[in-house]
Parts: structure tokens; C-alpha cells; sequence
């Protein structure tokens, strides 16, 4: 399906938000998301942070379709004062970190095909609410998220929007925690995906370095297939405790430092696996980093 598809009648307010359009949902919808829990729910335990299981928990998010967003939201709302907000699709950087700042999260109301199970290029419900919002239940990290909407108004005026991008990226969507147990998942890309569930904590190929934030800053990565590197946080008070300086100095001081490519280790880095970046394993062909 194609975003415009997504669009026919529906009553977008000026911020992208539209009532879920609930009864729109097909049979087929709802069997897709069946599918993708039931893989999730047998493959995460063990692999997810607590903290994302407990939220899921929680929020009682149902295994028998597509969920009601407003239902979640009432039970959002009463743990860290979250809502979610019904999206068509990607909106512009300007309005997801205003929801963000607001503590609203966008969500996309459509989910994808069954042809589609493994991979998709945009978000869907199911990575968006799935992979996101059980973290939201968390309340350090709900201040994170809070934290980085405010940051995002104020980076797309300093032109270093690309560098909190990349934090978006190698936290929210990609990042691995340490517990007493081992490494878990707490990234949404990874959560609401089958094969880098496991890729990310079992493969030999990608890199898993401790989260530096500045280090995080200058490095490209992979939009299009698993990541090259993995960042590695000790706990959600560590994130949100580094990135709540303000970040006009660090925007400053990494205008000398180059960039580093999605699969680079530099000197300074606590290097907790070295990936053998072994190409096959990881699916890195042909594609760039960004
Ligand atoms: N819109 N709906 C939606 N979801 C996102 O995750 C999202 C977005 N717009 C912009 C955006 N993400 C990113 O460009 C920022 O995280 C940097
Ligand atoms: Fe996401």
C-alpha cells in the first residue's frame, strides 16, 4: 500500500491527527497483527528489556487485532500521562516533535500487508504501537522522549537536525540495554521486527559498542536492512541523564569531527563486540549509509 492510499476521506487536523478510523480495519488487517504478535510475544521474552515487557503487560495490549488507540491511551495516560495520537503516516519533523514535546505519539492508524510481514519501508500500527508505546509506560523513559521532542524544536533551528536523528535512531529505534542478565532490546525497530530481534543480540556480523553520546552523533547508519552497529546504554537514567544538557555546545564541537560510517569503530570506543560486518550475514550489499 501506497501513503495515499491511507489518506482517502479521512479529516486531518492541521497537526496530521484524525480519529482511528476503527472500522476501516479489514479481517485481513486484523489477522496481520495476530500474526506479528503471536511472532513477537514467543521470540522477546529474554530478549526485551523488562521494561518493555512490563509495559506491554501493562497496557494489556490484546493479541486479537489492530487495538483501540484511545482504549490504550486511557491506560497510558493514568501510568506517565502519555496519549497516543492517530497519524496517516509520517509527518513532518516539525509536528512529531511538537506531539513529542506535548507527550502525544503519533501513530500510524494503518498496518501492513500480509505480503509484508518481514520488512517495510515506512511504520506501520504495529511497529508504532507495538514497538513503541509499552516504553512509554516506563517513566525515565517517557521523560526521554518528552526530552528529545523539545530537543528536536530546537536542533531544526541550530541545523543539527541529522545529529538527533542519529540519536533517534541508535536509542528509540535501535538501542540495546545492559542487564545483570545480558544485553536486551529496547529500540521499537528492532522490537517490532522478527529477524533483527534476533540478529541484533545473536549475530557475529554487527558491532556493539557502549552508548557516547557524542560518538553516537557522528555516525551514519542504515535505514534499509539490519544496523551495522549497535549502541549500548547501562540503564534508561544514563540516557536521559546525557542528553539533558543542552546540546548547542556538543552541535558546536562536532562540526570538527568527521563522521563516522555505520559500520566504523573508532579509537575511543568501549567495544563490547566487534563485528565481523560480515556482509551476507547482515544483508548489507549494495545500500549506503545515510
Ligand atoms: N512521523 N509518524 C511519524 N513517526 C516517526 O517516527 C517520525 C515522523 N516524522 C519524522 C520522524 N519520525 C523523524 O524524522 C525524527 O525522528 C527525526
Ligand atoms: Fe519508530
Amino acid at each position: 500500500m501506497v501513503a495515499q492510499e491511507h489518506l482517502a476521506d479521512l479529516e486531518i487536523a492541521a497537526d496530521f491527527t484524525h480519529a482511528q478510523p476503527l472500522d476501516r480495519y479489514t479481517a485481513e488487517d486484523h489477522a496481520v497483527w495476530r500474526t506479528l504478535f503471536a511472532r513477537q510475544a514467543a521470540l522477546l521474552p529474554g530478549r526485551a528489556c523488562p521494561e518493555f515487557l512490563a509495559g506491554l503487560k501493562g497496557l494489556g495490549m490484546a493479541s486479537d487485532g489492530v487495538p483501540d488507540f484511545e482504549r490504550l491511551s486511557d491506560v497510558l495516560e493514568k501510568a506517565t500521562g502519555w496519549r497516543i495520537v492517530c497519524v496517516p503516516g509520517l509527518v513532518p519533523d516539525d509536528i512529531f516533535f511538537g506531539h513529542l514535546a506535548k507527550r502525544r505519539f503519533p501513530v500510524t492508524w494503518w498496518i501492513r500487508r500480509a505480503d509484508q510481514l518481514d520488512y517495510i519501508q515506512e511504520p506501520d500500527a504495529f511497529h508504532d504501537i507495538y514497538g513503541h508505546v509499552p516504553l512509554l509506560m516506563n517513566p525515565v523513559f517517557a521523560d526521554y522522549m518528552q526530552a528529545y521532542g523539545e530537543g528536536g524544536l530546537k536542533a531544526a533551528g541550530l541545523n543539527a537536525l541529522h545529529r538527533l536523528a542519529r540519536l533517534y535512531w541508535y536509542t528509540v529505534e535501535f538501542g540495546l540495554i545492559e542487564t545483570a542478565e545480558g544485553p536486551r532490546i529496547y529500540g521499537a525497530g528492532i522490537l517490532s521486527s522478527k529477524g533483527e530481534s534476533v540478529f541484533c543480540l545473536d549475530s557475529a556480523a554487527p558491532n556493539r559498542v557502549r552508548f557516547d553520546l557524542l560518538r553516537l552523533m557522528r555516525t551514519r547508519y542504515r535505514i534499509d536492512t539490519f544496523q551495522k552497529t549497535y549502541f549500548v546504554i547501562r540503564s534508561f537514567e544514563e540516557l536521559f541523564e546525557a542528553t539533558k544538557p543542552d546540546f548547542t555546545p556538543l552541535y558546536a564541537a562536532l562540526e570538527s569531527r568527521p563522521d563516522l560510517g555505520a559500520g566504523d569503530l573508532d579509537a575511543e570506543d568501549v567495544v563490547l563486540t566487534r563485528g565481523t560486518l560480515d556482509a551476507a550475514e547482515g544483508g548489507w550489499g549494495e545500500s549506503a549509509d545515510v
